[in-house]
Order: structure tokens, then sequence, then C-alpha cells
């Protein structure tokens, strides 16, 4: 079976990563115009960066948890062809061991220039005066995802959700377009795995709520024998 998984918050939140709009989640602590818009890093890039290099920190300590160990086991399944569409800027699936992950909004490890489009390894902190390493200009970003920005490799994904026999949402709230709106574009069996029902759960032939780090690692097994 061709198998596209899309992952959201939710499967690294037992990882201790914050969701976003979850009670207590980033988007209660933090507001997302400042922090997750380019009008916001253009007002306040010390900030947005601060934001990040917090976030990149929690990430590096913490570890992929077995969720993302189950998909990286369904990856490795000689019975079934996975990709991981994940809207998570984190890099637990890969510390899983899945290869095939595509990252929608972007990669918290990466640095981005905003003057000459050049990507490379973030370092653990960045500032806002910090030198582009290919062109030099002061024009650094986090490599990630912003309302308003065009999220990565959309053919790509639409070709491969709509190739796909089974389609499966993981942990994401579905509030988020155009992820919210892949479900839209299977043509296979489409199933929900969510803590509690998302935004677009009726737009899924199936659903199963619980933790991820039960639910997952379940319906991997009942996939893979
Ligand atoms: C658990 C669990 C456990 C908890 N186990 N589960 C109408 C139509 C189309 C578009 C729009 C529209 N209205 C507005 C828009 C535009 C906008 C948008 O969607 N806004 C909404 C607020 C309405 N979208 C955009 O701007 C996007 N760009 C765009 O549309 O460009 C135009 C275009 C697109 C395509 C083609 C051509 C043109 C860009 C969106 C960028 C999102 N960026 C962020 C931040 C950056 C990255 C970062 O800092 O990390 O991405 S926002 C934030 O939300 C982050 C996430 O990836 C994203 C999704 O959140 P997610 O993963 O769903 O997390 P939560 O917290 O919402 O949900 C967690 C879920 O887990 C919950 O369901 C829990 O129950 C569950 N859970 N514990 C299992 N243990």
């Amino acid at each position: 079976m061709k198998i596209v998984v899309l992952t959201g918050a939710g499967i690294s939140a037992e990882s201790g990563l914050g969701t976003f709009r979850d009670q207590d989640g980033l988007w209660t602590k933090y507001d997302l115009e400042e922090v997750a818009t380019p009008e916001g890093f253009a007002r306040n890039p010390a900030l947005v960066h601060e934001f990040y290099n917090a976030r990149r920190a929690n990430c590096l300590e913490s570890l992929p948890n077995a969720a993302h160990e189950a998909l990286a086991k369904l990856e490795r399944s000689t019975q079934h062809e996975l990709t991981i569409v994940t809207q998570n800027v984190d890099n637990l699936h890969e510390r899983a061991g899945a290869a095939q992950v595509i990252h929608m909004h972007g990669e918290l490890m990466r640095g981005l220039c905003a003057a000459c489009d050049a990507r490379w390894d973030a370092p653990a902190t960045m500032q806002p005066d910090d030198p582009c390493p290919s062109c030099a200009a002061p024009a650094t970003r986090p490599d990630v995802v912003w309302f308003g920005e065009i999220p990565y490799h959309m053919d790509r994904i639409a070709a491969v959700v709509s190739a796909a026999d089974l389609f499966v949402a993981i942990g994401t709230s579905a509030e988020v377009y155009p992820a919210a709106g892949l479900v839209e574009l299977a043509q296979g069996e489409t199933l929900e795995l969510n803590l509690e029902p998302s935004a677009r759960t009726n737009a899924f032939d199936a659903r199963r709520f619980g933790p991820a780090t039960e639910i997952v690692p379940a319906w991997v097994a009942e996939l893979t024998g």
C-alpha cells in the first residue's frame, strides 16, 4: 500500500514539545502575529529569534517517542511505501530513523537568508545581526514557514497525497491551511489519529482517539503484523 501520513504538533507532545492550540499551547503564551508572521519578524527580529532559539534548545533536549519510532518502523517495512508529510519543524521523525520526510513548514535546525535565499544548518542560537554564510547580509532567519508564506514542496505533497491508497493525519488540529485541506486531495481511504476530534474530523472515513504514543504503535502493529 502507498501510505501518506500527515503529522502535526500532537505527535511530538509526549516528547515534551509544546503544541500550538491546546490549553497551555504556544499560542496561549506568545502572540502568533508577533512571532510567526513576516511582519512580526520585521518589527522585532530579536523577539522572533529568541522564540525559535528556545524551541531549538527544547528540541535538542527532547527524544523521539514511540509514535515517531512506530512510523520509522512502518517506513522500513517492505509491505508498504510510506511518505511522512510533517507540519512540524522539529527533527524527531528523522532522529527516530525515518528518511522519507517532507517538512512543509520548514525546519527549526535550518537557517534561511531573506536576502539571497541561501540555506544552511542553523547554529544553536541565531541573532538579528548574524551575517548570511553565503552573501554576508545581516538578513538571517529560521527556515520556517510563517502565516502568509507559501508552505514548501506543495506540488510534491499534492502528488503523493492524491496517489496514496491510505492518507492518515496524526496529531493535528486541522486549523491551519493548506495542510488541513490535504484530506480533500486523498483518493484512497482516510484515517484520523488524534487525542480528540480535529476541526476536519468529519472529512475522514475513520478515526481513532488517544495519545499518539499509544494509538500510533497500535495502528502500525496492525499494518505490519
Ligand atoms: C495530540 C496529543 C497527543 C495533543 N497525542 N494528539 C482559509 C483557506 C486557506 C488558507 C487560509 C484560510 N484562512 C487563512 C488561511 C491562511 C493561513 C491559515 O491557515 N490560517 C488559519 C489560522 C486559518 N495559512 C497560511 O498562511 C499558510 N500559507 C498559505 O496559506 O499560503 C497560501 C498558499 C498556500 C498553498 C498554495 C498557494 C498559496 C502558512 C501556514 C504556516 C503555519 N506556520 C506555523 C508556525 C511556523 C512553524 C513553527 O513555528 O513551528 O506552523 S503555525 C503552527 O500551526 C505551525 C504548525 O505546523 C501549524 C499546525 O498546527 P498543528 O500541528 O495542527 O498543532 P495544533 O496545536 O494546532 O494541534 C495539535 C493537535 O494535536 C490537536 O488536535 C491535539 O488534540 C493533538 N494532540 N496532544 C495525539 N499526546
